[in-house]
Order: structure tokens, then C-alpha cells, then sequence
């Protein structure tokens, strides 16, 4: 059997736990600093199995040493958003949090792939990919996933057909200034320009940019955590069964788009090496001019770091 662990077991850490063990596609390890905490979930997600017939270990801690010889680390550890906060905002105290993560769990699965969900994202990874050191293919962030059934959810619910029709790609860092590339995207092969009018397209983008906050805003305290795990187990399955699926994922570039030495949603292939292949759109003036604005908030945001 496979070992995913995840670092951090709060509301996207377990919820990742819950969606990886329905579909059985791993042994999983949560790791947290609270006491209890990691333990009470794992036995309670182990103790749910025997309804649904699916047989993997769950094994909550305080400590890294129950992950050692994993295949997969997810890193979700760090503190959300509150009302009002950007992801910006989370920078120093989870550069504290994600280093720690990272430098551990690297000593005891050294030829893990990692995949990072902890904002300011993008440079949560090019951080975790600096302090494993470790190749920037064996790094990954999730970003771009979310942010695009988030665009999808959104066009399927203003045309009333299945999401299953809607394909829509988000690119560009995560954050505000994030890049929905609506010329790329389609309902059942339609452009999404021709199947919506500019007024509802607009509406679409500026709510894809502000789904994070608009979630949010809604809980109050925490931020989404349903979809942003899903997004993670779609990255996970890839990655154990080798699919070599191209999704919206954050990578290391290294001159790709004209960008070089930051991690940035791109489209990605994903496989047992973790990330085999970037893909490069051609891009119009005005989404390059997109995409740099992008990098360079990403960019100020590495230097803080002083790697
Ligand atoms: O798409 C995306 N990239 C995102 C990112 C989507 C959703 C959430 N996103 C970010 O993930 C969010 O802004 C946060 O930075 C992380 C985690 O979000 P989550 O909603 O899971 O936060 P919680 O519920 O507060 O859980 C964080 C856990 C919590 O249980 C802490 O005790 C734990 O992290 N924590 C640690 N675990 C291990 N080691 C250390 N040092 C540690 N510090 C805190």
C-alpha cells in the first residue's frame, strides 16, 4: 500500500485524510502540534471504514517519525485566513511552520513528493522545495485546481448544465491578482466567450478571483477546506497511479512563460516522478501582461523570504 502523510491536521489536513481513505488509495499518517488532536481523527476516519468496506491504516501524531518511508507529504500546517486577511498576510508566520514541516519530514522520507496547500502558496513551495532540498519535480502546489472548479462551479451554475461540461483553467499565482484564462476555457467545447455573454463572463472571473475570500467571509473563522482537499486527492491519485494527468498546479519554472526561479500555476503533468512536464499556452498580450503582474507579487513575496 502506498503512505501519504499529511502535516497538518486541521480543517484541509483531515478532510484530505477522509477523501484519500474513501478511495482507498493509501495508508495515511496525520502529523499535528496539537496533542490528541491527530490521534482522535485518524481513530474516528479508521473507525468509519468498516461501513464503506475500505481497508487502509490511519495513524494520527504528534511526531515525524510514523511517516517515515512515505511516498507522498502533504503539507497543509500553517494558520488560515481570517475575514479581511490576505494570503499575503500568512507569510511569516507560516514560513516558520512550513520550514519546520519540510526539514522533517524530508529526514524520514527522503524521496517523497511533495505537494503544499499552506498560503501564501506558491511561496510555501519554492520555501519547502529550498529547505528539503530536494528537485523542484518532486515539489508541487495546489492551487490551480481549486481555483478553476471554482470558475467551473461558477459557469455551471449561471448556464444550468453539468459540470461535467465546464472546463475552465486558472492560472498565474494565488492570489488576488490569480489569471482565469477565459479564451482557454469551454462548455462542452464551446468557447466560454460565446456561451456567455461579457456581462456574466466578468461576473465570473471577478468572483473566481475572490472565491477564496468569499468563502471566508461566509465561515468567519477558517477558510474553504471541501474543495481545496479534493484538489490535493485529484494531485495524489495522479501522482500514485502514474496517469500523467495535466492539471493546474503550481511548479518550479525555470524559464517557461519567461519566468524564471518561482513556483506559478501552469498547467502541469502529473506522474510518478511527481511533476513530468509543464505545459506552455500561447498567450495574447494582455494574458502575458496578466501573467507577470502575477509573478511579480509572487516574486516580492520569495525575496522576503531571503533564501
Ligand atoms: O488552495 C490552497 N492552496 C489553499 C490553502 C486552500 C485552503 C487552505 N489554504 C491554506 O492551507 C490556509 O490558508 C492555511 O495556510 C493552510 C491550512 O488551512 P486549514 O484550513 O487546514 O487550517 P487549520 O484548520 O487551521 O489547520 C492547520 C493545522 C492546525 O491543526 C494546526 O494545529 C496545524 O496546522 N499546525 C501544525 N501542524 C504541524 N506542525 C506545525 N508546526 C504546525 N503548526 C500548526
Amino acid at each position: 500500500m502506498n503512505k501519504v502523510s499529511i502535516i497538518g491536521a486541521g480543517m484541509t489536513g483531515s478532510t484530505t485524510a477522509h477523501w484519500l481513505a474513501e478511495r482507498e488509495l493509501a495508508d495515511i499518517v496525520l502529523v499535528d502540534v496539537v496533542d490528541g488532536m491527530p490521534q482522535g481523527k485518524a481513530l474516528d476516519l479508521q473507525e468509519s471504514l468498516p461501513v464503506i468496506g475500505k481497508d487502509v491504516q490511519i495513524v494520527g501524531s504528534n511526531s515525524y517519525a510514523e511517516t517515515s518511508g512515505s511516498d507522498i507529504i502533504v503539507i497543509t500546517a500553517g494558520l488560515p485566513r481570517k475575514p479581511g486577511m490576505s494570503r499575503d498576510d500568512l507569510l511569516m508566520a507560516n514560513t516558520k511552520i512550513v520550514s519546520a514541516a519540510a526539514e522533517a519530514a524530508i529526514k524520514e522520507s527522503p524521496d517523497a513528493i511533495f505537494i503544499i496547500l499552506t498560503n501564501p502558496l506558491d511561496v510555501m513551495a519554492y520555501l519547502t522545495m529550498k529547505v528539503a532540498g530536494i528537485p523542484a519535480e518532486r515539489v508541487v502546489g495546489q492551487a490551480g485546481i481549486l481555483d478553476s472548479a471554482r470558475m467551473r462551479a461558477f459557469v455551471a451554475m449561471e448556464l444550468g448544465v453539468s459540470v461535467e461540461n465546464v472546463h475552465c483553467y486558472v492560472l498565474g499565482g494565488h492570489g488576488d491578482d490569480m489569471v482565469p484564462l477565459v479564451r482557454h476555457s469551454n462548455v462542452a467545447g464551446i468557447p466560454l466567450e460565446t456561451a456567455l455573454s461579457p456581462q456574466q463572463l466578468g461576473a465570473i472571473v471577478e468572483r473566481t478571483r475572490k472565491g477564496g475570500g468569499e468563502i471566508v467571509s461566509l465561515l468567519k473563522t477558517g477558510s474553504a477546506f471541501y474543495a481545496p482537499s479534493i484538489a490535493i486527492t485529484q494531485m495524489v491519485e495522479a501522482i500514485l497511479k502514474d496517469k500523467h494527468l495535466i492539471v493546474p498546479a503550481a511548479a518550479y519554472l525555470n524559464g517557461e512563460y519567461g519566468l524564471k526561479d518561482l513556483f506559478f500555476g501552469v498547467p502541469v503533468q502529473l506522474g510518478r516522478k511527481g511533476v513530468e512536464k509543464i505545459y506552455e499556452y500561447e498567450l495574447t498580450d494582455s494574458e502575458r501582461d496578466a501573467f507577470n503582474k502575477s509573478a511579480t507579487g509572487v516574486k516580492e513575496n520569495i525575496a522576503k523570504l531571503n533564501l
